[in-house]
């Protein structure tokens, strides 16, 4: 799926701003048809954002069900003609868009984009009223799932994850044009042969006209080093400068539809990065040599704006991944905004992928978050609905990231059940799915503390091993003497039983900023350096293990609960990103590093 871009023939417009917005508590928007007219008694609200934490009032902070937003655009006049598209990068969890009183468009999932052809509906010269219902609740066929209890005062969601259930519009929202006759979508894959590169490519066109494709490959300087016809084909560039780690160098990939004129009758530039990914034995190999993760999971949230994208943020986070030396993240636990994966490609930061998909396991659920126990799989709970939804997660998730050199990985799902049979049936098809998506990548997904490799069922569905342990805080929490020796047992058995490569991808203690002891207690600033130096020694004693990501870059906002203060406290920085003790050892360890 292409993000919007101005180029030679086509223009775009960003909506972000301030809209109307309002709460639906008795949940009558819908049949009362609240997308006719202005919002009653509406307040104003900043696109993009979470809405939960803008107005100090618990009825928005807490609402489940609907809330609507609205807006009122003026339309170029110049754009009569053009294919125009309305586009929202997200809306958390689910949404219904109306344009002019006409429904246009509808969409189930948090953190993809999706678009409708609003050409017909709108009209240029004139101001257009869009509005949109968006719903944040969370079910057994969710994903991520949660549930809705029912109680007197009213309903209440369920989580079973680990962060604040941010929702709204908390994304950029988009008008753009394109011609009649368009590039609709380019997939591209990469290889190497030796200096020479190859860049495979293939191009679907929307609209009438049978056009003639045609595609030119730019370097970085703007020269053209290959060009070709056609709707699909492979470019060849001797002496190819490779994207890799650390230098996130770009060709730009001109894909251009030609008709009987003079001039193309659409351009789209996409930027494209040469690489190869690879897994190779117990390896994990970028542009053929070995690749060590050395980075975060990380949360899209910061204060007041929850989930909404910031650039201010975005750079200043990408800043402090560099001042501690740190090469890669994980997309925790959904696919962020855009945004961030050019940001990656350009600066030649890799990027595990995760869809979103987290809370798909009832032992952590009713164990950790409190939930009634239940199956998870079942035809009450997750079932063949979910899974068909999970399912959907992921082809919308490689279908908008899979042109980004930066991503080298899909994780599709975060510690869900993996030591039942009923696990493997659900899995199996849906690695499958990943796999057809994209060839091209390797596929894993991060499993949970305490599924051992002698009771995990799943892992030889997949490329390499994820690991999320705690050693040290949920098990063996004050002893890390006992946690080394645990965390060392259990990494070696999955070193024995697959020659694959191990990310751990989460590992961490939560910390209390300020909060120092002589001797190393749990929550202090000591005990998170101590515990991360005791993983560290780990690691580096087990030749399988490819990567480190600590558990997390920032704290970030949970639900309510006795677990957490003020949110999940393992940030290696506080939520306004003021480095802890751990920030600098860190900082030592990975410039350190080879
Ligand atoms: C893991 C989850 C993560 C949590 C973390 C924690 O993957 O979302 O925030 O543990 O407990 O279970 O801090």
């Amino acid at each position: 799926m292409l993000r919007p871009q101005d180029t030679a023939t086509r223009e775009r417009r960003s909506l972000n701003g301030i809209w109307q917005f309002a709460i639906d508590a008795d949940g009558v928007g819908r049949d009362q048809g609240w997308w006719n007219a202005p919002l009653a008694g509406a307040r104003e609200i900043p696109v993009p954002a979470s809405y939960n934490d803008i107005f100090a009032d618990a009825r928005v902070h807490d609402h489940v069900g609907d809330v609507w937003y609205q807006t009122l655009v003026r339309i170029p006049a110049r754009w009569a003609g053009q294919r125009i598209v309305l586009r929202f990068d997200a809306a958390t969890h689910g949404a219904i868009v109306w344009v002019n009183g006409v429904r246009v468009v509808e969409h189930q999932g948090g953190y993809t984009p999706f678009e409708a052809d609003v050409t017909g509906v709108v009209e240029p010269g004139a101001e257009n009223r869009i509005s949109v219902v968006v719903n944040n609740v969370l079910t057994w066929q969710t994903i991520p799932p949660g549930y809705v209890n029912e109680t007197p005062e009213g309903p209440r969601q369920r989580l079973l994850f680990d962060f604040y259930n941010y929702a709204g519009l908390n994304r950029t929202v988009w008008l753009y044009t394109t011609p009649a006759t368009y590039v609709d979508d380019i997939t591209v894959v990469t290889g190497l042969n030796g200096s020479t590169g190859r860049v495979s490519y293939e191009i679907e066109t929307g609209g009438d006209a049978d056009g003639e494709v045609r595609v030119e490959l730019r370097d970085a300087a703007g020269t053209q080093v290959a060009r070709a016809s056609g709707r699909a084909g492979e470019l060849i560039v001797e002496d190819a400068h490779r994207w890799r780690p650390g230098e996130g160098y770009l060709y730009e990939l001109l894909v251009e539809v030609w008709g009987d004129g003079d001039a193309p009758l659409d351009a789209y530039p996409l930027p494209v990065g040469i690489r190869t990914v690879a897994v190779d034995g117990a390896r994990f190999l970028v542009n053929g040599e070995p690749f060590y993760f050395k980075g975060f999971g990380k949360h899209e949230d910061s204060a007041v704006r929850g989930r909404g994208y910031d650039p201010v943020f975005m750079v200043h986070d990408f800043a402090l991944l560099r001042w501690l030396g740190a090469n890669s993240f994980r997309t925790s636990h959904y696919p962020y905004a855009e945004e961030f994966l050019e940001y990656a490609d350009r600066h030649g930061i890799v990027v595990i992928g995760e869809a979103p998909a987290v809370g798909i396991n009832s032992g952590l659920a009713a164990g950790f978050f409190g939930a009634t126990p239940f199956t998870t799989f079942s035809d009450e709970t997750l079932n063949a609905d979910t899974q068909a939804a999970h399912a959907q997660a992921i082809r919308e998730l490689i279908a908008r990231d899979k042109n980004h050199p930066c991503v080298v990985l899909w994780s599709i799902a975060n510690e869900p059940e993996s030591v039942t049979q009923a696990s493997r049936d659900y899995f199996e098809p849906l690695a499958a799915e990943a796999r057809r998506c994209d060839p091209s990548r390797p596929v894993g997904f991060v499993n949970v503390p305490g599924a051992a490799p002698d009771q995990d069922l799943i892992t030889d569905l997949f490329d390499v091993i994820m690991l999320n342990r705690y050693y040290g805080w949920y098990v063996d929490a004050g002893d890390l003497a006992a946690a080394e020796r645990e965390l060392e047992a259990e990494l070696r058995a999955w070193a024995t039983k697959y020659h694959r490569p191990i990310i751990i991808t989460e590992y961490g203690a939560d910390t209390y900023p300020g909060l120092h002891e002589v001797l190393p207690q749990p929550w202090t600033e000591d005990y998170q350096v101590e515990l991360l130096e005791m993983s560290h020694r780990v690691f580096d004693r087990i030749e399988t293990v490819v990567g480190e990501h600590v558990w997390n870059f920032a704290d970030f906002a949970t639900a309510p609960g006795i677990m957490r203060v003020g949110g999940n406290s393992k940030g290696v920085f506080t939520r306004e990103r003021k480095p802890k003790a751990a920030a600098h050892l860190l900082r030592r360890r990975w410039h350190g590093a080879a």
